[in-house]
């Protein structure tokens, strides 16, 4: 991780918001992935057993693959009639990624605390609780908890392990740190199961994903060490996806050799195009992905452009992602 991590840990603000709420909404980011419901979970089932009552939501409620992870049978698509005095948030930088829920929750007027591990933060609530050197907001949650002295039981292990090693590829990103594999071995000890979760995850593929790479992966260009790929309308559709699904396709272009900065540019309908970037250590796609309005880590960062074609949207990012090739270097050449 670069040394100028953001980082902001509002500890007894947290502390003392938790202690006086009885009533929590918990969100997480829109197309969640594995750290965004294992963060969500992680900590909705610790305040549970805390006494607290709690409603976890995501916006178009839990996606089945994740069915797997401890207490997601909780999980709402929003938190109508749900009377809360606090509003936590994970594992999203802007109120942008927090959907009609979050929408919904800056409506409500009860204090908002939020947990994330995002570099383009933009520090949106009332109090942060911010680390960019974790490798996953379920780290974070785990060090609130050691904050507050909660040890986490079996459940909430799994859920934090789940998105700790979602969002490493199971320790194999380049943010992990030695206090990374301590913490994982704590999760472990209190009962999570990292097979389990390995099998369930990362080893684990829809085969309608299959049939999409197989549709996609034949028009992939590589430019001056940007390999790029444009998606069609229809591409999903043909496959049994819907567009916005989790297809991990950026990470998986960035595996080939020739290129240092990978991207998917997806079309969303009404003139939305979404893209997602990848890069390997010694570039930086996290500020691209700021000024085109979205976020994300040095690494791992998206967007999604309004009111542009397709055509505008490669005229427009692909130079920025060529410079960005152009000035980085490889650390691991
Ligand atoms: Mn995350």
């Amino acid at each position: 991780m670069t040394n100028d991590a953001l980082v902001r840990l509002e500890w007894e603000s947290a502390a003392a918001l938790v202690n006086q709420s009885q009533k929590i909404i918990l969100i997480t980011h829109v197309f969640p992935d594995g750290d965004a419901i294992g963060s969500l979970m992680g900590l909705t089932l610790a305040l549970k057993e805390q006494g607290k009552q709690v409603c976890p939501v995501v916006d178009g409620g839990l996606p089945e693959r994740f069915g797997f992870v401890p207490g997601s049978e909780m999980i709402q698509p929003s938190a109508d009639g749900f009377v809360a005095d606090l509003v936590i948030t994970t594992d999203a930088s802007d109120w942008e990624r927090l959907g009609e829920n979050g929408v919904a929750a800056r409506q409500i007027g009860c204090p908002i605390l939020q947990l994330d591990h995002h570099q383009t933060n933009l520090m949106f609530a009332d109090v942060n609780l911010v680390d960019a050197r974790t490798v996953a907001a379920s780290e974070g949650v785990l060090d609130w908890l050691d904050q507050l002295g909660w040890q986490p039981s079996q459940h909430v292990a799994q859920a934090l392990l789940t998105g700790i090693v979602t969002d490493t590829l199971c320790f194999r990103t380049s943010n992990v740190q030695p206090a990374t594999l301590g913490k994982a071995q704590r999760l472990l000890e209190y009962g999570a199961d990292l097979a389990g979760i390995v099998q369930r995850t990362l080893s684990r593929q829809p085969a309608a994903l299959i049939r999409l790479y197989g549709e996609v992966l034949s028009r992939v260009h590589i430019d001056n060490g940007v390999i790029w790929v444009a998606l069609n309308e229809d591409d999903y559709q043909r496959v049994g996806m819907s567009s916005g699904e989790y297809d991990g396709l950026s990470g998986y272009l960035i595996q080939v050799e020739e290129a240092v900065i990978s991207c998917v540019m997806k079309p969303m309908g009404n003139s939305q195009v979404e893209i997602s970037l990848r890069a390997v250590p010694g570039f930086d796609v996290s500020q691209i992905a700021l000024s085109l309005g979205g976020g994300g880590h040095v690494l791992a960062s998206g967007a999604t452009l309004k009111g542009v074609t397709m055509d505008e949207t490669i005229a427009k990012v692909l130079p920025l992602l060529q410079a960005e090739s152009a000035r980085g270097r490889r650390l691991y050449d």
